[in-house]
């Protein structure tokens, strides 16, 4: 099939999910076009069934505010018409599901029938979605895109809370490429760069978006090292990180906390990893715990949003209540403390991922596709 797919090219989870979503169908023989304002960042390979197309922006002197969903909306109408595409997978609402519903409309026009698939991430609906600046609009994309699904149960439920959706949103969970995690921690695992052999090495990967309470991280580890000789690796990059880089000189752990900024090495950090730490404010999903896990790292989390139903207290990890930063400490330390826990949560995490496996959910994206070529 010619899948075009609309996502944030950036390291979000939603553009990371999306991206592997895309090279993953380019392997199996579909034709993916991916419609962007930069080449993703885990898109490492253009091929004959893998293209990038540049949303371009004009600058005039009037706009304020450059209209990126007018572009986006105009660059979907051309890439449909030019390459005959068969359906539109958006991923992210704002404003993917708004300006694809105008592409449709464009494109209707013209007698060409295209399908909209809306991908429900988490801030899009919580965060962002349900603002009032924004809520008519999106409650409006959702309801009038073909098929719509969200990454977790805990989403599903808050999107038909939060608004008032007239169609069924179909749960497929986040995935995994689990055979990429296994190579990495065979071959290119060199923990000993980072940590004497008795440190343990806890890890956290986000934006530094407030929601993640980077602090948090900080303080966690705080108490930790306390007991466990210990580094903690903060990778990525956001609003949070100077105030988060402020916190660690404050408390002295300059020489423990290393900042990597943003990285496309993320499976090869992970190898290294003894505990991920993720105390977010609300995660619809946690893409990033999973992939966590999937390089035998059990993960201290919150217990908000959907992430229970990634992290299964006391086997792949512990989930505490949000800002209970000693209660994930305490947890934290009781893993750490024992090699052969240690070594039992690893094991358990990394068989939990395999529910998440990419050859589990690709299939159901591919009926989800088949079934808009059908109906069209
Ligand atoms: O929070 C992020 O890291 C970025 C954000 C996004 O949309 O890019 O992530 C959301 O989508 C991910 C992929 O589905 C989920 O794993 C994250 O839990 C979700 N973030 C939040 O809900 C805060």
């Amino acid at each position: 099939m010619k899948i075009g797919i609309v996502c944030y090219p950036t390291f979000g989870g939603s553009g990371v999910l999306a991206t592997e979503l895309g090279m993953a169908l380019a392997d199996k023989g579909h034709q993916v076009h991916f419609i962007t304002y930069n080449q993703p960042v885990r898109l490492d390979f253009i091929s004959d069934n893998l293209h990038f197309h540049e949303v371009l922006l004009e600058e005039y002197p009037l706009f304020h505010y450059q209209p990126y969903e007018l572009a986006l909306s105009t660059k979907m109408v051309d890439v449909v018409e030019k390459y005959n595409l068969d359906v539109l997978h958006v991923h992210y609402a704002i404003p993917h599901a708004y300006a694809a519903y105008m592409a449709k409309l464009m494109l209707k026009e013209k007698g060409i029938h295209i399908k909209v698939v809306t991908t429900l991430h988490g801030t899009d609906i919580t965060l962002v979605g349900s603002h009032p600046t924004y809520k008519t609009a999106v409650e409006f994309s959702i309801n009038n895109s073909d098929i719509v699904t969200s990454v977790s149960t805990n989403l599903k439920n808050t999107t038909n809370r939060l608004f008032n959706i007239k169609k069924d949103i179909q749960v497929i969970y986040n995935f995994i490429d689990v055979e990429k995690y296994d190579h990495a921690n065979h071959e290119e695992c060199k923990r000993i760069s980072i940590a004497k052999p008795e440190e343990r090495i806890l890890t956290h990967v986000s934006n530094f978006r407030p929601v993640k309470r980077t602090e948090d991280v900080i303080r966690i580890f705080n108490l930790v090292q306390k007991e466990i000789p210990s580094k903690l690796l903060m990778v990525g990059d956001g609003p949070e990180r100077v105030k988060t880089e402020e916190l660690v000189r404050q408390l002295g752990l300059n020489e423990k906390v290393i900042f990597l900024g943003n990285s496309s090495e993320v499976t090869k950090i992970l190898c290294y990893s003894d505990i991920f730490l993720l105390p977010s404010e609300t995660e619809s999903f946690g893409l990033a715990a999973l992939e966590a896990m999937a390089a035998n790292t059990p993960v201290i989390s919150t217990n908000t949003g959907g992430l229970p139903e990634v992290n299964i207290h006391g086997e792949t990890g512990y989930l505490s209540d949000l800002g209970a930063v000693d209660d994930m400490a305490k947890n934290a330390i009781s893993i750490l403390k024992d090699d052969s826990i240690l070594l039992e949560f690893k094991k358990k995490a990394k068989a939990h991922t395999k529910q998440f496996a990419l050859e589990n959910i690709l299939p159901v994206y591919e009926e989800i596709y088949k079934s808009c070529y059908i109906n069209v």
